[in-house]
């Protein structure tokens, strides 16, 4: 379906449906046991006219609004591969796990851009896209936008998130050439070409999802006075870096050292002492072949962003200096005097690990295998046991791993932030990792789904709850819909005085030994109240249970305080800032941290850091227009065109979709300040014989106006004035026919500007 014809909507409707069905009696949708049970039955008793079902482009549209019904219209588009649905406020996208040829051309943006109307268009990302773009300028003055992609871990999130900004790069394209390090390369390309690098180094394949992003993005496109792109900047959130130096189970590695291995010159693998057949431990092997595996694309992103070749080279040679890390194995001693050895066979490892991190051996040798103690201004060196050693190992691989992708983040915002004074607004993107909950979930998890948990509030907040609040103070009439708030799993998670957070800090901050049982009990004592904190307390490995609002996971304690503590120790800080590699020597030295990791002075845990970094987000986020698109898994296995209910019902549900249709279609879709209703529309209330107020909301909730930029009224569009007055006079005499009673207020004459 590419023709215009074909994607032009056929109704008279738009995005956010009409203002129908108000006070109704909602229907408790929350978590029900038997739900998929009942499922078939209740579709079967559901809307008669099935063969059509697959045209409601907006789910306020069904009728009644269940799981079931929404659940049923979903399916019935998916298997004639329509993916794209509102609802309501949102757009809901599925994922169809194959390309689909045609749906993201560039003639399909460009039709979706230069549309008069393109919410009158079949749903699409395009239209979020282009309706964020047209906001920007907002109606009285400009308001930066956010879109805001959420679903659980191989959704398509960051699949989503790359279609906007392409379109934004084509759409807005300002084609200013940027300069650096001898390279030049228009900004658009830049913007673009920061998401293979960004990818190649942050994302894994996991149980999940071949191209799982292992940290969070919000990018912000800057856009100049005449809303073009003249460059981005990114902010990242916390890359899952044990991943570097320990892998789950059947996943794998960052998609850079794949990368490197499949894509290096025979004189590359020379340099990076990496024969064929090497057997890396760090490298496990996923039996799915991987499409990210493109180390070419990659170093092509890295020049167009002035990655020169030298600065490639030493940024290589770290990565193969950890790969033979990795195999670096410490035989257990006797004798607690004297520190491990290095395994016999582990030695050329160690060797060639040196080498190419440009390090002496020796000392590498050393400050893996003896702690430096100070006391006073005398040091006392300490052996270490042979898990300390390998302890040490993984963190100087995962210290290194960090402060590289850090760097890379650094370069990539210089090399494509614009001026401040060179642009005034922006659209930010945002790609976070999706909800997991995999056997074995620990801190890792519990961060990824706590930032899920946050966006939920965000739009729980945004939307849900302003925007009934809303019509209350307005004096509507308004039966307030109820919906899951997530706060009380917020304040378990992130609450004071006590939460999980609090008490993995305490427990941190005293050093405490850090025993798993003792903190599960500790957990208990204070948590216990919550209702969406649970455990089993016979279970051999101890653990929590929290009910997310996108289901419970178990986090198993074993390890959390010490991942939370994150302790490098200050001898690898010091090893690290006297590398022969001037990009490690740069990565370790240039940084103000780097002086108070190594006095032992950032005591800073990880929660914490995370915990202001998300709020700092959630301000920006608050301070723009949010659109949010929730894109859904059609099924656990990433198999092309495979809808399996249960696990969309389980998704719908998760995100509060239901509610959301219901308020979305009892509600007002289009809101417009007064002032700015005035402004435009004023002039009717000349010709009419009608009170301002009612049609300021019949016309709000019968128009789609809110698409059209705001416009002087001049003698240029007072063409467009007419024909918009003319459509709203229609309305008017309709409305008057339905309800002779309502007139003009003559004592409140509004008139235009
Ligand atoms: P995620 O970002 O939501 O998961 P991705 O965006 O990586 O998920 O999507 C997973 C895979 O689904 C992609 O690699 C594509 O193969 C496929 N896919 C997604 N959207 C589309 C689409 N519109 N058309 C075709 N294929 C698609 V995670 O990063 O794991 O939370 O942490
Ligand atoms: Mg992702």
């Amino acid at each position: 379906m590419t023709s215009a014809e074909e994607r032009r909507y056929a109704g008279a409707g738009h995005r956010n449906g009409g203002g129908a069905v108000k006070g109704f009696v909602h229907k408790d949708c929350s978590r029900h046991p038997s739900l998929n049970d009942s499922l078939e039955g209740e579709i079967q008793a559901f809307l008669t006219d099935e063969d059509q079902l697959h045209t409601y482009d907006d789910l306020t549209k069904v009728n009644p609004v269940t799981p079931t019904t929404v659940l049923k219209c979903l399916r019935a588009r998916y298997r004639v591969k329509v993916f794209y649905t509102n609802a309501g406020c949102t757009l809901v996208a599925l994922n169809p796990f194959q390309p689909i040829p045609d749906l993201y051309s560039l003639d399909v943006m460009k039709e979706y851009h230069s549309a008069s109307q393109p919410q009158e268009f079949k749903p699409h990302i395009f239209i979020v896209a282009e309706e964020a773009y047209r906001n920007v300028q907002g109606q009285l003055e400009p308001v930066n936008q956010s879109l805001v992609v959420s679903g659980e871990s191989g959704a398509g999130k960051t699949w989503t998130s790359r279609c906007l900004m392409k379109y934004y790069a084509t759409v807005a394209a300002s084609s200013s050439v940027v300069k650096s390090q001898n390279t030049v390369e228009r900004i658009e390309r830049r913007v673009l070409d920061s998401n293979p690098i960004m990818e190649a180094f942050g994302n894994a394949c996991t149980l999940r999802n071949n191209n799982s992003s292992r940290f969070g993005k919000y990018i912000q496109l800057q856009l100049d006075r005449c809303q073009l792109l003249v460059g981005a900047s990114v902010q990242t959130y916390l890359l899952e870096k044990t991943r570097v130096a320990c892998q789950p189970a059947h996943e794998r590695n960052f998609h850079i050292f794949y990368q490197m291995m499949k894509g290096a010159t025979d004189e590359q693998r020379k340099e990076w002492k990496m024969p064929h057949g090497q057997r890396l431990v760090w490298l496990p092997k996923a039996e799915k072949i991987v499409e990210e595996d493109c180390f070419h694309e990659t170093v092509e992103a890295m020049v167009h962003l002035g990655i020169n070749k030298e600065r490639q080279r030493q940024l290589f040679g770290i990565l193969a200096g950890l790969l033979q890390l990795g195999n670096v194995n410490f035989s257990s001693s006797t004798d607690e005097s004297q520190p491990c050895d290095i395994e016999e066979q582990s030695q050329d490892f160690l060797q060639r690990a040196a080498e190419l991190l440009c390090v002496p051996a020796e000392e590498l040798q050393t400050c893996l295998r003896v702690r430096t103690l100070k006391a006073g201004k005398q040091s006392v060196l300490k052996p270490c046991s042979q898990a300390e050693c390998s302890m040490r190992r993984d963190c100087l691989a995962k210290v290194t791993y960090a402060h590289l992708f850090e760097w890379l983040v650094t370069f990539i915002n210089n090399s494509i932030c614009a001026d401040k004074s060179t642009w005034c607004n922006f659209i930010g993107v945002l790609d976070v990792y999706g909800f997991e909950c995999f056997q074995v979930n620990n801190l890792e998890q519990l961060c990824i789904n706590y930032a899920n948990e946050k966006l939920q509030q965000h739009f729980v907040a945004h939307y849900l709850r302003a925007q009934q609040e809303e019509y209350v103070s307005e004096g509507l009439q308004w039966s307030f819909v109820k919906y899951q708030d997530n706060q009380s799993c917020l304040d378990l998670i992130e609450g004071s005085p006590v939460s999980v957070f609090t008490l993995l800090n305490e427990a941190s901050r005293l050093n405490r030994t850090s025993d798993a049982k003792t903190f599960r009990v500790r957990l208990e004592k204070e948590l216990s109240d919550n209702v969406n904190i649970s455990w089993d307390k016979f279970s051999e490995v101890p653990h929590f249970t929290v009910a997310h609002y996108a289901g419970k996971v178990d986090y198993q304690i074993q390890g959390m305080v010490d991942k939370n503590k994150d302790p490098v120790p200050p001898e690898l800080i010091d090893l690290l800032q006297k590398s022969g590699n001037s990009l490690l020597h740069k990565m370790f030295t240039d940084n103000e941290t780097e002086n108070l990791m190594k006095k032992g002075l950032s005591k800073v845990t990880v929660v914490s850091k995370f915990k202001n970094s998300l709020e700092s987000l959630m301000k920006i986020l608050h301070g723009t227009t949010p659109h949010y698109t929730r894109c859904i898994k059609p099924n656990p296995d990433c198999k092309p065109l495979t809808f399996q209910k249960e696990e969309v019902v389980m998704q719908l549900e998760a995100c509060g979709i239901v509610e959301t249709i219901h308020i979305s279609a009892a509600g007002f879709p289009i809101r417009i300040p007064f002032s700015s209703f005035i402004q435009r529309y004023g002039l009717i209330a000349k010709y009419s014989r009608f009170p301002f107020r009612e049609l300021l909301y019949w016309s709000a909730g019968l128009f789609s106006f809110s698409f059209t930029s705001s416009f002087n009224l001049d003698a240029d569009n007072s063409d467009m004035l007419h024909q918009e007055v003319e459509k709203l006079l229609r309305v008017v005499s309709q409305l008057q026919a339905l309800d002779p009673s309502l007139c003009f207020d003559s004592e409140k004459p509004y008139s235009w500007v």
